[in-house]
């Protein structure tokens, strides 16, 4: 089964809105299965935006996700990468669709709330940058033959 990294950026966890974003997770029939509250250090965040080094925004960025506590997860199910890239909306706020975590819940593009991977293979390698294997749970849910046909 697929498996993303979530991120709750500073903004949110500031804000107060963990549980809303988890609900909106959990309410999809993904599955939770690794969580924990970190504060992210420079050199996490540089390998976590790799792609993004060189960019004008990105020592922002890296400001940015450093800030404050971040909420950091790991979601499982059917093509959990893009079903979460899909809940969490276009990258600018002001661009993503109503009923979007961003399209909902933020405005600005510095400020928008949340992270997930954007492909497996990144899922896959942002995975192992913040998570052990031994903070990861694999788990029977009941409600799962309710949820998967
Ligand atoms: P996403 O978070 O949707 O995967 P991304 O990987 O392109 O978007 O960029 C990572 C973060 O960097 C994004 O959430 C907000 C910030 N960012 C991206 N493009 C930006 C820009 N042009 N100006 C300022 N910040 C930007
Ligand atoms: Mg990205």
């Amino acid at each position: 089964m697929q498996r993303t990294l979530v991120l709750v950026k500073p903004d949110g966890v500031q804000r107060g809105l963990v549980g809303a974003i988890i609900a909106r997770l959990e309410g999809r029939g993904l599955k939770l299965i690794g969580l924990k509250m970190m504060r992210i250090t420079k050199d996490v965040a540089s390998r976590h935006y790799v792609e993004h080094q060189g960019k004008p925004f990105y020592d922002g960025l890296i400001a940015f996700i450093t800030s404050g506590p971040v909420v950091a997860m790991i979601w499982e199910g059917r093509e959990a990468v893009s079903v979460v890239r899909s809940l969490v909306g276009a990258t600018d706020p002001l661009k993503a669709a109503p009923g979007t975590i961003r399209g909902d819940l933020a405005l600005d593009l510095g400020m928008n709330l949340i992270h997930g991977s954007d492909s497996p293979s990144r899922a896959q390698a942002e995975i192992t940058l913040f998570f052990e294997s031994n903070e990861l749970h694999e788990y029977e849910r009941t409600a799962d033959r309710w949820i998967r046909e």
